[in-house]
C-alpha cells in the first residue's frame, strides 16, 4: 500500500532520532551556526505562535546542518512570572508544581512536532541553578554603578499587585467624553490610557523605593548600534529608535532665587529642543519630584500639598495643575525676574525635570499658560506669510524667523539656535533621550530574589557571592507579596554587621532572565561562572534569532543592554547579542489571532504534526501575517500523501529505463534548477516559496512517470532531491521517502543537493529560453494541438512558460504584446 500513516512514521522517526540522537552539537564544534527561537513562557500549552517560530527555526537548522554547518539548536523556558501565581491560586497549588506540570506537557508537544533541539542543552529559569546567576548579574552590575536603589514616582497595577517597567505600560485609545476633555484643560487631554501590558488594566503612580538597571547609560550606543543591524527588520529597528526617543537640543542654566528655603540661589537647568525660542520664556517650572520642589516644600505648605498630590495622581489627572512658589528665576539674557512653578505636566525623568516655559511656542506651555495667568511672549514668525497665528488659541509650533529676540532678532530659527549656542555661556549643546532607566523590581512571589539585605546600621547590602542563590522560600497563599509575608525568609542577619535585618522581598522582573539566557544555552551545565566567555567569543552572536514582534522594546532592548553592560564587565567581547533577526507574523483565524485566550487554537495534532509545520511554513512569508483555513490545510497533507505515494510506486513496481531521450535531459535540468532555487529560498527565509518550488517539481516528475516508461536514474534522483529538499520543513515526510528509496542513513544526515550542472548553468538556461523563444514557439504551434499528453509538448509547454515569465519581465523589447496574448492562448487551449 501506498499510505502514508503520518502517526506511526513520525513515531518512529522520532524513535530514531532520538536513539541516534542526531541533533546534539558535535563536542568539537568551535564556531556552530546558531539557531534560537525565542523560548516559551510556560503558560501552559503551545500555541499556534509558538508552532509557527519554531518550525521556522528547525526549517533553518535543519537546513543548516544538511550543508554540513555545526548547529546549535536549543531550547529551554521562561518559567517564572505572575500568571503562574494566579493559575496556583485558581488550582489550589503552587506556581512550582504548576510551571513543571506545564513544562511536561509543553516538552511533551514540542516532541510530537519533532523539532530537533539539542536537549542535553535544556534550561529552566525558574531553577536555582539558574537564577543565581540573576543575581550574580545583579552584584556584578550594581558594582560596576549600573544598578540603584532610588524613591520613584512608579507605574503600578492594581490588578497584577506590583510595579511595572516604561516598556511595560502601554497606551490604548480611549474615548472622552466632552466634560471630561474640558475638565483636564484643553492640550493636556489625550485621548490614549496606560494600561498593564499584561492584563490591560489602567496603571496608576505609586511612590516607592525601586531597584532599577540604569540601560539610560548606554541610551546612545543603543541608538547607534541600530544602525549596524543590518539583519534585523527594520521595523523594529525604528520601533527601538522611536523608544530611545534620541533628541537633540539644549540646556539652559537659570538662576534661581529662594527667599526663605534653606538653600541658597541655586542654578536650575533646563532641557529644550527650540533654544531660538528663549526669549519667549515667560516662567520656569519644574517637576514635582525635582531637587527644588522638595527643597521649596519644606518651607511652602502650599508646595508641600501640591507635590504630595502630584507624586501619586495619575498621569491623565495631572492636566495643567500647579503650583506657583516663592522663588524667582533670572533670564539668562534678558536679566527679567521669572515665576516659578511646579508642575505635574513637566515629567521627573526627562531631559532634567525642569522646563522653560514658552506659551507662544509650545502647546503644553500654551495651555498652562491661559490656566495660570502668565504672558504669552511671540518670539517666532512664519516665513508663509499666509500663516495666521492666533496665539490666544494655541502656540506656533513651527520655525521661522526669530523676533522680540535682542540682537538674535532677524534670524532663521536654526542660525539663532547656532548663535546663542556659541555665544551665550548659559546654553549649551545638550541631548536627551526618552528611554527611561528599566525598574527591575517586583512586588510578586514567583521571580528571582534580589540578593540584597536591608540592615538599619549598615543600609543595603549585597547578599556575598557564596551565599548564592538567595532561594525562592515555599510558596505561602496571601494578597500582595508573599516574601514579604514569609517571616522565616524576610528576616535574617546583615551580612556586614551580623545584626538582625530584613531580606530584599521584591524580585526581579523576568525580562532579566530573559536578557542573557542564549547565553547560557552554551554552557548549560557551568557551576561556577554563568558561562564560558571563552566560547561565547567564539560563537556569538546568535545567527538567526526567530519570535514575534511584540517584543521590539522590552526583550529585544533589554538584551542588547545586557550584552553591552556584560561586555563592559570583561565577560564578553561582542556587543550586539542578535546578528540577524526575525519576527515572524501572526496566524489568523477568521480574521482574529490565533490565541488560546481567544479559545480558537487549532490543537497542533488535529491534523498530524508534519501537517500543521509544513502547512505555517507553506502558507506565507515568515513575517507576514496568515489565515488558517481548512483547505490550505488539507493541501499539505495531501502534499505528503503524494511525495510518499511517488517514492513507495517506484521502489514496488517502477519500470524504468537506460537509454536516454532528448526530454529526459529537460527533467534533469529541471531537478537541477528546483535545486538552485529552493537552496535560494531557504537561504532567504522564504519557505512557503520552497515548499511552491517542491511542489512544481513534483508534479512534473508525476506527468513524466505518467506518460511513460521513465529513466530509472534520473526519475530516481528526482524523487530523493524532493525527499532532500523537503526534509528541513517535512522531516518525517523526508525520512520516509529517503529510508524507502534508499534503504539506509538519515535524511536529516544527508548532504544537502547539488545541481549537477551548476546553479549559473540555471541562470544561462533561462538567457538561452529568453533569445531562442521563436524556436520554443514554433514547437508549440507545430505539435501542441495535436496532441496535449506527449512528453514533448509538456517539455514544449514548461519551456513556453519560462519563456513567456522571462517575456513579462521585457514583453516590449523581445515581442510586441498581441504576439504574446496569443501564444499564451495557444499555450493554454493545448
Ligand atoms: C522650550 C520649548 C519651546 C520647547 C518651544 C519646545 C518648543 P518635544 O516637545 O517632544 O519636542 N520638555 C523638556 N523637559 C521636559 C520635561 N521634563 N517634562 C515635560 N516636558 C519637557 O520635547 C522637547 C520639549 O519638551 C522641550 O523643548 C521642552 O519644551 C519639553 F517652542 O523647551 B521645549
Ligand atoms: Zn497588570
Amino acid at each position: 500500500t501506498t499510505h502514508y500513516d503520518h502517526a506511526q512514521v513520525q513515531e518512529f522517526w522520532q524513535y530514531v532520532w532520538e536513539r541516534d540522537d542526531v541533533y546534539a552539537l558535535p563536542d568539537d564544534a568551535d564556531d556552530p551556526t546558531y539557531v534560537l527561537g525565542m523560548f516559551p513562557y510556560t503558560s501552559g500549552t503551545l500555541h499556534m505562535g509558538h508552532v509557527r517560530n519554531y518550525a521556522i527555526t528547525d526549517a533553518y537548522a535543519r537546513y543548516r546542518r544538511m550543508r554540513g554547518d555545526d548547529v546549535l539548536h536549543p531550547m529551554g523556558w521562561d518559567a517564572f512570572g505572575l500568571p503562574a501565581e494566579n493559575a496556583a491560586f485558581e488550582r489550589k497549588t503552587d506556581p512550582r508544581s504548576w510551571t513543571e506540570a506545564c513544562i511536561r506537557r509543553m516538552r511533551e508537544e514540542l516532541e510530537t512536532m519533532g523539532f530537533g533541539y539539542d536537549w542535553s542543552r535544556e534550561i529552566t529559569t525558574c531553577e536555582p541553578d539558574y537564577y543565581r546567576w540573576n543575581q550574580w548579574f545583579f552584584k556584578r552590575l550594581y558594582e560596576e554603578g549600573l544598578v540603584e536603589y532610588e524613591a520613584a514616582s512608579v507605574n503600578w497595577c492594581p490588578d497584577c499587585e506590583t510595579v511595572l517597567a516604561a516598556a511595560q505600560v502601554e497606551e490604548r485609545e480611549i474615548e472622552r467624553s466632552e466634560t471630561a476633555e474640558t475638565a483636564s484643560g484643553g492640550a493636556a487631554s489625550r485621548d490614549v490610557e496606560r494600561v498593564c501590558w499584561r492584563c490591560e488594566t489602567p496603571v496608576t503612580r505609586r511612590e516607592l523605593d525601586q531597584w532599577f538597571f540604569t540601560i539610560t547609560d548606554y541610551a546612545e550606543e543603543l541608538h547607534e548600534g541600530l544602525d549596524d543591524l543590518e539583519g534585523w527588520p527594520e521595523g523594529v529597528r525604528e520601533i527601538q529608535r522611536n523608544w530611545i526617543g534620541r533628541q537633540e537640543g539644549a540646556r539652559i542654566t537659570f538662576e534661581v532665587d529662594q527667599p526663605h528655603a534653606d538653600g541658597a540661589d541655586r542654578p536650575v537647568d533646563v532641557f529644550t529642543t527650540r533654544p531660538d525660542t528663549v526669549y519667549g520664556a515667560t516662567y520656569l517650572a519644574v517637576s514635582p519630584g525635582h531637587d527644588l520642589a522638595r527643597e521649596l516644600a519644606e518651607t511652602d505648605d502650599d508646595v508641600g500639598a501640591y507635590v504630595e498630590t502630584a507624586r501619586e495622581a495619575d498621569p491623565d489627572e495631572i492636566g495643567f495643575a500647579g503650583v506657583e512658589t516663592e522663588a524667582t528665576a533670572t533670564h539668562p539674557l534678558t536679566g527679567e525676574e521669572l515665576p516659578v512653578y511646579v508642575a505635574g505636566y513637566v515629567l521627573d525623568d526627562v531631559g532634567t525635570g525642569a522646563v522653560m516655559g514658552v506659551p507662544a511656542h509650545n502647546e503644553r506651555d500654551h495651555g498652562f499658560a491661559l490656566e495660570h495667568d502668565l504672558p504669552i511672549e511671540r518670539v517666532i514668525a512664519s516665513k508663509d506669510a499666509t500663516v495666521e497665528v492666533d496665539l490666544e488659541s494655541g502656540a506656533y509650533t513651527g520655525e521661522g524667523i526669530v523676533e522680540h529676540s535682542g540682537d538674535y532678532s532677524g534670524l532663521e530659527s536654526e542660525t539663532a539656535r547656532k548663535r546663542l549656542l556659541e555665544e551665550v555661556g548659559e546654553i549649551e549643546e545638550d541631548v536627551t533621550y526618552r528611554l527611561r532607566d528599566w525598574l527591575i523590581s517586583r512586588q510578586r512571589y514567583w521571580g528571582t530574589p534580589i540578593p540584597v539585605v536591608h540592615c538599619d546600621d549598615c543600609g543595603h547590602v549585597l547578599v556575598p557571592d557564596e551565599e548564592l542563590p538567595v532561594e525562592l522560600p515555599e510558596f505561602v497563599r496571601t494578597t500582595g507579596n508573599p516574601l514579604a509575608e514569609h517571616d522565616s525568609f524576610r528576616e535574617t542577619e546583615c551580612p556586614d554587621c551580623g545584626g538582625p535585618a530584613r531580606r530584599e522581598t521584591d524580585t526581579m522582573d523576568t525580562f532579566v532572565d530573559s536578557s542573557w539566557y542564549f547565553l547560557r544555552f552554551l554552557s548549560p551545565g557551568l557551576e561556577d561562572a554563568p558561562f564560558d566567555t571563552e566560547v561565547a567569543d567564539d560563537w556569538l552572536p546568535v545567527d538567526v534569532y526567530v519570535g514575534g514582534e511584540e517584543h521590539a522594546i522590552l526583550h529585544l532592548l533589554y538584551t542588547r543592554f545586557f550584552t553591552k553592560a556584560l561586555a563592559d564587565l570583561d565577560l564578553l567581547s561582542v556587543r550586539e547579542p542578535i546578528r540577524e533577526l526575525k519576527s515572524q507574523g501572526t496566524v489568523l483565524y477568521d480574521g482574529e489571532k490565533m490565541s488560546s485566550s481567544k479559545g480558537n487554537v487549532v490543537a497542533p495534532r488535529e491534523y498530524g504534526a508534519e501537517t500543521t509545520r509544513l502547512f505555517v511554513l507553506s502558507a506565507a512569508h515568515p513575517e507576514q501575517d496568515f489565515e488558517w483555513t481548512a483547505n490550505n490545510v488539507r493541501g499539505a497533507y495531501d502534499l505528503q500523501q503524494d511525495l510518499y505515494g511517488m517514492a513507495a510506486d517506484f521502489v514496488e513496481e517502477g519500470q524504468t529505463r537506460v537509454e536516454r531521450k532528448p526530454h529526459d535531459e529537460y527533467i534533469a535540468r529541471e531537478i537541477d534548477r528546483t535545486i538552485a532555487a529552493v537552496t535560494d529560498e531557504y537561504e532567504r527565509f522564504r519557505f512557503h516559496r520552497a515548499a511552491t518550488e517542491i511542489r512544481e517539481l513534483a508534479r512534473l516528475l508525476r506527468r513524466y512517470r505518467e506518460y511513460e516508461t521513465v529513466h530509472g536514474e534520473i526519475y530516481r534522483r528526482g524523487l530523493l532531491t524532493l525527499a532532500a529538499l523537503i526534509a528541513p520543513m517535512a522531516p518525517h515526510l523526508g525520512e520516509e521517502c529517503w529510508n524507502k528509496l534508499r534503504g539506509e542513513g538519515l535524511a536529516v544526515e544527508a548532504d544537502w543537493p547539488e545541481p549537477t550542472h551548476g546553479v549559473d548553468d540555471y541562470r544561462r538556461e533561462r538567457r538561452l529560453v529568453e533569445t531562442t523563444l521563436a524556436d520554443v514557439r514554433d514547437i508549440v504551434d507545430t505539435a501542441a494541438i495535436e496532441d496535449p499528453e506527449r512528453i514533448d509538448l509538456v517539455v514544449a509547454r514548461e519551456w513556453t512558460y519560462d519563456a513567456l515569465a522571462v517575456v513579462a519581465e521585457a514583453v516590449d523589447d523581445t515581442i510586441d504584446g498581441a504576439d504574446t496574448g496569443r501564444l499564451v492562448e495557444r499555450v493554454l487551449e493545448s
